[in-house]
């Protein structure tokens, strides 16, 4: 209560203030201006100035000073000589009022000269203090409607009483927000910087940083985890092109998190789907550049960055609970060229005993790669072929593509015509926009925003199902929106949305125009404007098909993987990471780009493992089905032209070391779907980074080469050509090898460690503290689910540990809204392992039971073990008094019954 009457007292001052400022200036005491902005002039260092000419032409003194602007050559290379006076932003202009969830102001532009075009005058800010740890901030045009993201987002009902931010602003010499963490008073969030502008299309605000420690933006190869902010600057729009450095990819992410100088964390998202920009300064400041939309802001205090992603996602919606199957393996390639190879393909695999679990059909199986089709000549018996597939525990994935052949002889477009449902060249003609695509000639745009489109693509996958492929789950590509030319058949009109006045540095508008490679951006999707939909495309599309496949599959899940994504497509959909190369620095480049995912709350992540492009060599290849492995979509794809890489097509070495690896795999998938049962329910992430877990070690906030699986199984891959081993860094906890149960020595916690890693290994280390899940593996998880069950028990300083299992059925829908599932839970504390039924609605068929328990890091050799009090025969159990590893075998604890493990020293 004293706090918030605090934050009540320190906005009324504040706000006196502003009226007599606004009074002074009203009285025509506006000589006091230059001196601010003399003063500002003479002292701003480099590193904090706000460009103020970021466009790639027509930079000249004149222009800046056109703009009202300080030109002055920076001694710092890449700074600005063009960059914003402290007055350029709004007034605030009467006090604000009190709203139900916190307040409102009202602002106005501080006169300038023009920077783009049509300034919104009057702005209106409401602040809406929504949850203890989640706030809003939206600035939008206080007299027009604009365009603003319908996707459905989490509100509150009633103002947070003891929220964990405080809410300030300042006014001098212009209006900023300024918000703090209450528990510390770090501030988290500081607009009082210059060059607030709210123009019809260009949209900027900056705020400062409390640290260096920033993670996020999407989607983007990042070739650093925590960001550079050497003036580095990042488009943000979805878009089809190869996943390279410093472009911005398919989907369209506009979320950081940062880690504050005491390993507190917050986010802050921006939900806005035009194109944008941001620009990171060195002066820990952040410029955001948007062309559209509002500036609506949600800033999340954790306080742990586990939290932060937890807040997000209860805000957009939580992940998707996959399909058991599907956390097995995957395989595919683009154009196996007929039937014959891709068979021979997948009978090379059972016949080498590999794991298995799902077989691809990219375009290639269809007639002239369009979708709802099966080439007639090279993919006669496709259906059968998934038949055989089925009998064997495997599932079958198909792939469709976004865009529709503009056909009369094509019931696809036929009936899509007739409702209406394809895209038009702009809002005043009724005329489907046409581009190119894989199926030869006129290809249509199917709008999926809109609900006949979201039917007709129902009905045609439906359709497609039952008389043509008996496929598991969708795959769905192209969907930045792709276009094989520029905007349409018949170019694009000049307007403002094909040429807006500023054009964020987006890869792929070399010409000047938004609509490279994609549509027209005044292309009319039922109402809405491409150009503030775009990067929505490939979420719609993933939504109906996910819509589609619920239809398909009335009560059995399957799952969506799509290349386009927005915040919340997760909720549909899995996705992955694109077209990589088959070179060693993409691998490093995947794992960075996976646990960015992990932030953007999509678990359901991966990359094309071996890679996509280009030919692999062996050791790449093994040494990605090591890494890969460990992918929570573990799927090994390949092009078109690239030389096939399948894991059983190397040396017999090879074929083994991935067997082995991917039986690793299979152990641990008990333990990978309760993350995700967590991630469904909670929004925790699968993957994370060593940071997510040890926020305030400085040495874990910049470790990017090894991932970790929920809080404690730690990988540490070898990314490198002919190395045999790999430096990683151990936080100071206990560490054990998965495989062995061995120690890692006490000297070599919280430091980096050289670790072995010859080509048939792979480090992964188990953290001290846990209990993770095992199940005997097999090649598909329709027969590992029926194998006994184990544990891994890691003990921590302290002798204790604990985990969890979930388990339901792996296919029905819904199984937590159902409460059609189970949960274990395991403690151990005083030399007793406590195995508990918390859950037992599901009832597994196989008299599942534990079979096998592993305990590493006993401190002494036990004298004697009772399960159940009953005391084990000395066969039946050993202990490595080197490794300090006991293994207890061949038990039959049935899963759904309390036990208890005791070993007495
Ligand atoms: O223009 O369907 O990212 O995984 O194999 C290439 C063929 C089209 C791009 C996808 C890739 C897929 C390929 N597709």
């Amino acid at each position: 209560m004293g706090k918030l009457v605090w934050v009540v007292v320190s906005i009324c001052v504040l706000m006196v203030f502003a009226l007599a400022l606004g009074l002074g200036l009203g009285l025509g005491l506006q000589s006091d201006e230059p001196d601010v902005d003399q003063d500002y002039f003479l002292s701003v260092r480099d590193e904090e100035r706000i460009d103020c000419y970021p466009d790639d032409e027509g930079k000249s003194i004149e222009a800046c000073e056109g703009r009202g602007c300080f030109w002055k050559e920076p001694v710092e290379d890449l700074a600005p000589e063009c960059f914003h006076p402290p007055t350029h932003g709004y007034d605030l202009v009467s006090i604000p009022e009190d709203t139900e969830l916190g307040w409102s102001a009202s602002l106005e532009l501080r006169e300038r000269p023009e920077r783009y075009q049509r300034d919104v005058i009057n702005l209106k800010l409401d602040v809406e203090m929504q949850t203890t740890n989640r706030m809003r901030f939206k600035f939008s045009d206080a007299d027009n409607d604009r365009f603003e993201v319908p996707i459905p987002v989490a509100s509150s009902s009633s103002k947070a009483s003891n929220p964990a931010y405080n809410v300030q602003y300042g006014t001098d010499p212009t209006f900023g927000l300024k918000i703090t963490r209450t528990s510390t008073g770090t501030v988290v969030f500081d607009s009082r910087l210059p060059g607030f502008t709210f123009d019809d299309q260009f949209l900027q605000i900056s705020t400062r940083f409390p640290t260096a420690n920033i993670y996020g933006f999407g989607e983007h190869i990042h070739e650093r985890y925590r960001h550079d902010l050497n003036w580095k600057t990042w488009g943000i729009f979805s878009r089809d092109t190869l996943p390279l450095e410093d472009r911005n990819l398919y989907g369209h992410h506009p979320f950081y998190l940062c880690v504050e100088k005491d390993g507190n964390a917050h986010g802050l998202f921006l939900l806005n789907s035009n194109a944008m920009d941001v620009t990171l300064l060195p002066g820990q400041i952040l410029t955001y550049r948007v062309i559209g939309g509002v500036l609506d802001f949600y800033l999340f205090m954790g306080p742990s960055p586990e939290n932060v992603v937890q807040q997000y996602l209860e805000l957009i919606g939580r992940p998707v609970m996959p399909p058991y199957w599907a956390l097995g393996f995957h395989l595919s390639k683009w154009d196996y060229g007929n039937l014959t190879v891709m068979r021979d393909v997948v009978e090379s695999m059972r016949a080498n005993d590999m794991p298995h679990d799902v077989q691809y059909a990219d375009i290639d199986y269809m007639d002239e790669q369009r979708s709802f089709t099966v080439d007639p000549i090279n993919y006669v018996g496709l259906g059968e072929f998934i038949d055989d597939v089925h009998a064997h525990g495997q599932r079958f994935i198909i792939i469709l593509d976004h865009t529709i052949a503009k056909m009369e002889t094509y019931e696809p477009y036929t009936r899509g015509h007739e409702l209406d449902v394809f895209i038009k060249y702009n809002s005043d003609t009724n005329e489907e926009l046409i581009g190119r695509m894989w199926p030869p000639g006129d290809n249509v745009f199917p709008d999926y925003m809109h609900e006949s489109g979201i039917n007709w693509w129902t009905e045609q996958c439906h359709q497609f199902h039952n008389t043509s492929l008996d496929f598991d789950a969708l795959w769905v590509d192209m969907n930045e929106p792709s276009n094989m030319i520029d905007g349409s058949v018949n170019g694009c009109g000049e307007d403002r949305w094909n040429r807006p006045p500023y054009l964020p540095k987006l890869y792929k508008v070399f010409s000047g125009t938004l609509y490279e490679e994609t549509l027209c951006m005044d292309s009319d999707h039922h109402g809405s404007t491409h150009y503030n939909v775009h990067s929505l495309y490939g979420h719609s599309h993933a939504k109906a098909t996910h819509r589609a496949l619920e239809k398909i599959f009335p009560d059995k899940r399957s799952f969506v993987l799509t290349r386009s994504n927005f915040p919340s497509t997760s909720r549909y959909a899995g996705h992955w990471l694109g077209d990589n190369k088959s070179q060693w620095v993409h691998m490093r480049w995947s794992v960075i780009g996976m646990i960015e995912f992990g932030l953007f709350g999509f678990p359901f992540i991966g990359a094309d493992i071996c890679g996509f492009i280009d030919d692999t060599t062996e050791e790449m290849c093994q040494r990605w089905m090591q890494l890969g492995a460990f992918y929570p979509f573990a799927r090994n794809h390949n092009a078109r032209d690239a030389i096939p890489q399948h894991p059983t097509v190397f040396s017999e070495t090879m074929t083994n070391v991935s067997r082995d690896i991917l039986l690793h795999r299979y152990t641990l998938i008990p333990f990978l779907y309760t993350l995700f049962y967590e991630a469904n329910t909670q929004g925790s992430t699968v993957v994370r980074s060593l940071m997510h877990e040890f926020p305030s070690n400085v040495e874990a906030l910049h470790v990017e080469e090894q991932f970790l699986w929920g809080p404690s199984l730690l990988i540490t891959p070898v990314m490198k050509e002919a190395d045999v081993t790999v430096r990683g860094y151990f936080p100071d906890v206990r560490w054990y090898s998965y495989y062995s149960g061995e120690e890692l020595p006490e000297y070599e916690r919280g430091t980096w460690v050289t670790l072995s890693a010859p080509l048939d290994f792979i480090p992964v280390h188990v953290r001290g503290g846990y209990i993770l899940p095992t199940q005997e593996p097999a090649n598909t998880t329709v027969y590992s689910r029926r194998n006994p069950l184990g544990l891994i028990v890691a003990l921590n300083d302290e002798q204790r540990a604990a985990g969890n299992l979930y388990w339901d059925d792996g296919e029905s829908r819904d199984p937590v809204d159902n409460g059609a599932y189970s949960l274990l839970e395991f403690t151990v504390n005083q030399r007793r392992l406590s195995m508990s039924v918390i859950r037992d609605s599901y009832v597994p068929p196989d008299n599942l039971a534990f079979s096998l328990i592993k305990v590493f890091g006993l401190d002494s050799a036990p004298s004697s073990i009772e399960v159940d009090s009953v005391t084990l025969s000395a066969d039946s159990y050993t202990f490595d008094a080197d490794l300090k590893v006991l293994i207890i075998e061949d038990q039959t604890l049935a899963m759904l019954e309390d036990h208890i493990i005791s070993w007495n020293n």
